[in-house]
């Protein structure tokens, strides 16, 4: 069955339709035995997520396993918990509603490829497109689903069935949530993947890390909340907001205020997936979310705060950060596959909750890879390589292997024209916003296929002097590093595994590889029958 034969409408409308898609496509599995959310649900999860590996006891399962949606979850009767939506190739795709990736890219290529129409038959043949367009912009509705049920007291975040995912975890964690905030100063709006740790009924930690946006939208907070206030002078005032943020305390003191957040959980896949996306920070995840689905995102209007989530929502926290509070969050085991230690984080201060009747609880266990996330990481790999050509044209391939968790291995091919390109790219990856994180970045010619891990190392090893061939470089690093000398700050490496060129100061010869003529192997494919080999 082909992506296309199982789509009902244009784009899933919410978390519903889209199970029903992966009911469809035989990529759901329904658990009626009674589960824990404690641990056990993780325990079945990293199975399932390992299935297809060569030792795996599901390894006759295809890579990633179904996604599961548990229906008896112990101490929430009737409660159900989805996980592992995107947790295979098959499911991204279906998710996004491709056969494969790759038209996403094309899609993305298309947009960036106009030029100035030359007459009116050119100006024509833009319409469709142009058309297009006017779908991704998301739009206000009156009411939604999220709105089924209303709490404005009586409410408790203990309520939903949220999973201590591994035995050394502080406590419950929210980990699938859109985190919805609005930059004071623009108006923007942001949607951000950002985990939840649950204190108790109304509060949580909120986890954004400080290069993220979420964190920056506090910061501008801080600077609003401290311009106004007479007791600080306005270098105080930006000391104070550059050096907070995320896990760290403001230099010379926090502001009074709060920032308002609204949290969407179980959302259409489009819409999630939007949250974990490295987009530039001026552009609105509900834009990206629209793009994909080539359908609006719907929004209503919060109760209590003055923010617009999707009308499709399964739950809605609404609340606010207090800008002058943080408190210890974690440790959680995180996709690393090593806990993440605990730190200062802002408080999250629930003011209303709004559900649909008997809301689907949506989530992920993140862990050693390979993990669910790793999928969607995948999916950024595949989406982001034409983007990442605007600013670096040579870039032929890219492969972040799950088992490098996305920040700690990059490994490019290139077109290379001029000595000294290998850097030049490498310092190029170094200042592309989320991949700033890089810890190594191995380039190699292009005639290497990156996603050939065999062959990079074959090659990649053959071609370096490492002493002359390694660039070390100090910057960002990213939070869950658990091994840079400062918490987010350390050094990174770059491998020039490029041929060298005499114009690089390589004048020795440089060896053919060795490969078969095509005679040979014709005749050897003539006879292969005969030689009875197999
Ligand atoms: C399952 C999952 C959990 C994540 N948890 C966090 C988190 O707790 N904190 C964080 O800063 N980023 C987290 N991320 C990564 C961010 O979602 C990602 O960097 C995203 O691009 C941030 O969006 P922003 O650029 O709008 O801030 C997580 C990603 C995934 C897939
Ligand atoms: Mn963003």
């Amino acid at each position: 069955m082909t992506v296309s034969n199982l789509r009902e409408t244009l784009a899933y409308r919410d978390l519903r339709d889209w199970i029903a898609a992966l009911e469809r496509a035989g990529e759901l599995k329904r658990v009626r035995t009674e589960v824990d959310p404690i641990l056990e649900i993780t325990e079945i999860t990293d199975r399932v997520s390992k299935a297809g590996r060569a030792g795996s006891p599901l390894a006759n399962l295809p890579p990633g396993g179904p996604a599961l949606l548990f229906e008896n979850v112990k101490g929430h009767a009737g409660a159900q918990v989805l996980i592992n939506q995107f947790g295979s190739e098959r499911r991204m795709n279906i998710a996004l509603e491709v056969e494969s990736l790759d038209e996403v890219a094309n899609r993305i290529h298309q947009f960036m490829d106009v030029k100035s129409p030359q007459g009116l038959l050119e100006k024509i043949k833009m319409l469709p497109m142009l058309a297009d367009l006017g779908k991704f912009f998301p739009k206000s509705v009156a009411s939604g689903p999220c709105k089924e049920i209303i709490k404005r007291d009586n409410f408790s975040l203990l309520d939903f069935p949220v999973l201590k995912c591994w035995p050394k975890d502080a406590g419950r964690f929210i980990t699938l949530p859109c985190v919805i905030t609005r930059d004071p100063k623009t108006g923007k709006r942001n949607v951000g993947m950002y985990r939840m740790q649950i204190y108790d009924e109304r509060t949580a930690g909120m986890h954004w890390q400080r290069q993220k946006i979420g964190a920056e939208h506090y910061r501008q907070a801080m600077r609003a909340a401290a311009s106004g206030n007479p007791g600080h002078s306005s270098a105080a005032v930006e000391v104070m907001a550059r050096t907070s943020g995320g896990s760290m305390k403001a230099e010379g003191g926090m502001p009074a205020g709060k920032m308002e957040v609204a949290v969407a959980i179980g959302t259409d896949p489009a819409l999630t997936f939007s949250a974990i996306v490295p987009a530039p920070p001026d552009i609105e995840e509900y834009l990206i979310a629209g793009f994909l689905r080539q359908s609006p995102v719907e929004l209503v209007k919060c109760e209590t705060v003055d923010l617009e989530v999707p009308a499709n929502a399964e739950i809605v926290l609404e609340g606010y950060v207090k800008l002058d509070e943080l408190r210890t969050e974690g440790p959680f085991g995180d996709h690393t596959g090593f806990y993440s230690l605990e730190d200062d984080y802002p408080v999250f201060h629930v003011t209303c909750i709004t559900h649909r009747k008997n809301p689907i609880y949506a989530t992920t266990i993140v862990g050693k890879p390979p993990m669910e996330d790793g999928w969607m990481g995948k999916a950024v790999e595949r989406i982001f390589l034409p983007l990442m050509r605007v600013t670096i044209p040579e870039l032929v391939d890219i492969n972040l292997p799950v088992e490098g968790i996305f920040h700690n291995l990059m490994i490019v091919s290139i077109r290379k024209s001029y000595p000294g390109q290998a850097r030049k790219v490498m310092n190029a990856i170094w200042s592309l916003g989320q991949a700033m994180f890089t810890k190594v970045i191995v380039v190699v010619d292009e005639d290497v296929n990156v996603q050939d891990l065999g062959e990079v190392t074959l090659k990649a090893l053959n071609h370096i002097d490492p002493e002359r061939d390694i660039q070390f470089t100090l910057g960002p690093v990213d939070s869950l590093d658990h091994s840079s000398r400062l918490p987010n700050f350390g050094s990174k490496m770059g491998i020039d595994a490029t041929r060298k060129w005499p114009a690089e100061g390589f004048t020795r010869p440089w060896p053919d590889e060795i490969l078969m003529d095509e005679k040979t192997k014709a005749l050897v494919d003539k006879k292969w029958k005969e030689l009875g080999i197999g």
